[in-house]
């Protein structure tokens, strides 16, 4: 049965194989009872309860070796899938009878390598009992953060996901002796092919390719509703290193929800991905400000043929969908929401503002710490003027950790026609949301 697009093959992959697993170290293996959060399905476990799958090349390229994975079926393809992945051997170690009594006492100490019995291999490579994805051992040691970015459609969620990384690694994480590495290469796969080489071009391009080079780089599709496609559900997962910190690196997934799922089949959405928004230690709730009526009158903007037929928006509405992901209210996880598209709507706010400063000429010392307060006032003030109350209560009520941004991920890059070829991103203000998410979450100081 074939995978849908994207989810790391378990089969006969013909990928670099990722850094052969290390032995858990000792500290860890003599704490089974630690709590682990799987980085992809974010569901809670103790560490004894990991499994064990062989990864040796024989066993994952000889399907005759394989055996049914009905975890990983379900991670994929979700409860109604009607046949079965196989992937090498796996076992939950308290349910393997070979090792007789000793499998009764991994709750005291961690099993080591267990042999393969296909092919021999011993082999700790482990995985979430859950959703059956590898866990590499920052997963195990380590603290995980998540960041899901969610909200109505075509507001640039995935061309902020593929712009914030981008300036991340390039820019602003250099800047701060902060790095993000991809925890394996199906991640850095994915995050080249689905998000970057279609906002920045492919690396298959010279470098100064002009005339024709720039074609290849467009506006994202819309991101496929949950029924067509279940790649939202994997996070991209990310090793944060940062300079001069010791222990384990934390781990920090993105995910990039389909605002197609979020306006018309929540019900869908809040079965499948609810623990994507209900276990996040870092919500980024997008906003297009265009699709408010008072914004969109205004004599100054001219809204493409798709802006002009979109419905006006609800944004209170989004705020009690994004409340019934939880059990209770006030919500304590963060919540940034950001206006984005200021390149847009930037101009029309009062000469003087930072946020018009911002959108209408390089930025001086903007984008800094302080500012972040002066940006979020602006942001609050603009709502209110545009008849906003009853959303900014409703976040005061149930949201009370949040904060307002504003940010453009493209800039004067940004095209009236989606399908004409695209400028690099000159970005505006992406990184605030995230360094404020991460800060949070006491990823960063
Ligand atoms: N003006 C402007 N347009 C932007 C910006 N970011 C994205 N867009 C455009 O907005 C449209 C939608 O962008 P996407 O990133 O696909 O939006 P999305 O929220 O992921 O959409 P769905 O996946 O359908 O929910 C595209 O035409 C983008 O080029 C921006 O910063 N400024
Ligand atoms: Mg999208
Ligand atoms: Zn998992
Ligand atoms: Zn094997």
């Amino acid at each position: 049965m074939g995978l849908p697009n994207g989810p790391r093959l378990p089969i006969g992959s013909t990928e670099r194989r990722p850094d052969p697993p290390m032995p858990l170290d000792l500290l860890t293996r003599l704490d089974p009872l630690r709590r682990v959060q799987c980085p992809y399905c974010f569901e809670r476990f103790a560490a004894f309860e990991l499994h064990v799958k062989c990864d040796s090349p024989a066993c994952e390229t000889d399907f005759g070796r394989q055996v049914e994975d009905p975890i990983l079926t379900r991670t994929y393809f979700g409860s109604g899938a009607d046949s079965m992945i196989r992937s090498p051997w796996w076992a939950d170690p308290r349910r393997d009878a070979r090792r007789g009594l000793r499998r009764h006492l991994d709750w005291m100490v961690l099993p080591g390598r267990l042999d393969c019995p296909a092919c021999g291999n011993a082999t700790d490579c482990r995985l979430c009992p859950r959703c059956h994805q590898r866990l590499p051992d920052a997963a195990i040691s380590g603290r995980p953060g998540h960041i899901t970015i969610f909200g109505p459609q075509s507001v640039g969620k995935t061309t902020y996901m593929t712009v914030v990384l981008h300036e991340l690694d390039q820019r602003f994480g250099p800047e701060r002796g902060l790095l993000l590495e991809p925890i394996d290469e199906e991640v850095r796969r994915r995050y080249s092919q689905e998000y970057r080489d279609v906002t920045y071009g492919s690396a298959m391009q010279g470098i100064g390719v002009g005339q024709w080079g720039e074609v290849s780089r467009q506006a994202h599709m819309p991101t496929p509703p949950l029924e067509v496609n279940r790649r939202v559900l994997q996070p991209l997962v990310y090793r944060v290193k940062r300079r001069g910190a010791s222990g384990a690196e934390p781990l920090l997934s993105f995910s990039d929800l389909a605002g197609e799922d979020w306006e018309m089949n929540f019900s869908v959405l809040r079965r499948e991905a609810g623990h994507l928004i209900r276990k996040a230690r870092g919500l980024l709730l997008l906003i297009d400000p265009l699709r408010i009526p008072q914004v969109a009158r205004d004599s100054r903007v001219r809204l493409t043929p798709k802006e002009a037929i979109a419905p006006p928006a609800e944004y209170r509405e989004d705020l009690s969908k994004l409340a019934a992901f939880f059990d209770r209210t006030p919500v304590k996880v963060p919540l940034a929401i950001c206006l984005n598209k200021l390149d847009r709507w930037g101009p029309l706010m009062a000469p003087g503002t930072a946020l018009h400063e911002v959108a209408t000429s390089v930025p001086g010392e903007l984008g800094r710490e302080d500012s972040d307060r002066l940006i979020h006032e602006e942001v609050r003030a603009a709502m209110r003027r545009w008849d906003q109350l009853s959303f900014l209560e409703h976040l005061e009520i149930d949201f009370p950790r949040h904060r307002f941004f504003a940010c453009s991920a493209l800039g004067d890059a940004a095209q009236e026609e989606e399908d004409s070829p695209q400028p690099l991103p000159t970005p505006l203000l992406v990184d605030r949301p995230l360094l404020w998410l991460l800060k949070q979450q006491q990823l960063i100081r």
